[in-house]
């Protein structure tokens, strides 16, 4: 019996195989798992389930863990202000690239203007649940095991990985709760969560061996499931309850579809605040999907769970189920102006505005401006072949008539035909912010 079947109810059985579901299809994978975890039919990778349910009771309440918000760090640290914890990252941080926000770094897209379609390392934004691990390359292992490989464990070391075949693809990676400041500040509305603007995602050109090939060679079998990746970073510690290392299960259609194992970013090993020496990418998928410092992979044969697949990464609030909708997979549609929010601009004076717009569904069709806070709309000169996974760069000139505050405005049009809206769906924890964002400027 392959993965894909299930019984009449949606669950897996053993018994009844007749109804073979497909499981590359996203949001059928998703809401057969809600099923089943609101059923209590999973068991929760590594977390007492009491404890879970403790959390979720008290998180939905109190609008979550308060797990990846400004209070993380303090949470972490046992309450000490976020703004006095500084982000333990190997890289530096300078203000001219990166707003800190806790224990993470947004890339500052004004630093962008004047960059290549890569995004460069020393501006990416990290964004870590604790901090980043120092590993060596030598002393770095992957371990492969679980109940649906044919075998036992089965150890990859960084040289074994090399030697692997190599897949070189251009991708971003992006936060889930990437604009979730503009929740409050354009729809005032609350939100749980690191206050983001829209500098939580770094487009770069990752190379590594594909996790298909390396499960193939641990023998996955026919009976594999769930695909459950784990982190070599500290465990995380919320609310007193600690919640183990960072992990999200991936589906295992998913697993061995597009996901890559890398060891490279823009032709460099892998740094360490970016995942070094292996990392997890998954293509157009939310960020929290591509586990840094890969160090086990567990094959199940059963659906798993874990904090970042039941409360945190799935939607919570007015139009949700009460128990949350599916576990969020892949990434929305984004656009941003390579200037600072509040920037002032000389009347009378042409000036090219640039930015990017990207899609986690399709690629990027068409990008509109309007310099006049929303009435008039330009389309703008697009600087990159669109391409699934990536970003486009695009530009217009602007020769502002009159001084005082206005509003720029960026909307996207994907492949698909799906423009952004005018207003983000809310959710408590401020997850996949599409609307447009009001870029504020003065002309003066
Ligand atoms: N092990 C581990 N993996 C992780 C995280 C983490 O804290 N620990 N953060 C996740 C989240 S929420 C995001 S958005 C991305 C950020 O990747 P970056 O720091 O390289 O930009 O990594 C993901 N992978
Ligand atoms: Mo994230």
């Amino acid at each position: 019996m392959g993965p894909g079947f299930y019984g009449p109810s949606g669950i897996a059985t053993k018994e009844c195989p007749a109804m073979p579901l497909d499981l590359s299809d996203e949001s059928q994978y998703d809401r057969l798992r809600l099923k089943q975890w609101a059923r209590d039919r999973a068991r929760s990778a590594g977390v007492d389930r009491r404890d879970l349910l403790k959390l979720f009771a008290a998180g939905t309440a109190a609008g979550s863990l308060g797990l990846g918000a400004a209070g993380t760090a303090a949470a972490a640290t046992g309450g000490a202000t976020a703004a006095a914890v500084l982000p333990g990252t190997v890289k530096p941080l300078p203000p001219e690239l990166f707003t800190l926000r806790g224990t993470n770094a947004e890339t500052n897209f004004a630093a962008l203007r004047g960059t290549g379609p890569l995004t460069p390392l020393d501006r990416f934004f990290v964004r870590n649940h604790t901090v980043t691990p120092r590993l060596e390359a030598t002393d770095w292992r992957l371990k492969v095991w679980g109940d649906a490989l044919s075998g036992g464990p089965v150890e990859f070391s960084y040289d074994r990985l090399r030697a692997l075949p190599a897949v070189e693809r251009t991708l971003f990676i992006e936060c889930a709760g990437n604009g979730r400041s503009f929740y409050t500040t354009q729809q005032g509305q609350q939100v749980s969560g690191t206050a983001w603007t829209l500098g939580a995602i770094g487009v770069a050109r990752w190379r590594g061996a594909r996790l298909s090939d390396v499960l193939r060679r641990a023998g996955v079998t026919g009976a594999a499931v769930d695909v459950l990746p784990r982190g070599l970073d500290d465990e995380v510690v919320t609310n007193g309850v600690n919640l183990g290392r960072v992990r999200r299960p991936l589906p295992v259609s998913k697993a061995l579809d597009d996901v890559i194992l890398a060891y490279e970013m823009n032709g460099e090993p892998l740094p360490p605040d970016h995942g070094g020496p292996v990392r997890v990418v998954v293509p157009n998928w939310i960020g929290i999907s591509s586990i840094k410092w890969v160090g086990d992979i567990e094959v199940s044969a059963e659906p798993l769970y874990t904090p970042w697949n039941t409360d945190l990464y799935r939607l919570f609030g007015p139009g949700q189920p009460p128990q949350g909708s599916a576990p969020l997979t892949r990434q929305t549609l984004k656009s941003a102006f390579e200037l600072e929010l509040g920037a002032t601009v000389p009347v009378r004076r042409t000036r090219l505005l640039t930015g990017r717009s990207w899609s986690g569904a399709a690629p990027v069709h068409r990008v509109e401006v309007s310099t006049d806070g929303g009435a008039r709309w330009r389309r703008a000169r697009l600087h990159d072949v669109p391409h699934r996974g990536s970003w486009v760069r695009w530009s217009l000139p602007w020769t502002p008539r009159t001084t005082g505050p206005t509003a720029l405005l960026a909307r996207a049009t994907d492949t698909t035909g799906r423009t952004q809206p005018a207003t983000a769906a809310h959710n408590t924890q401020g997850y996949l912010f599409d609307a447009v964002v009001r870029h504020p400027v003065t002309v003066v």
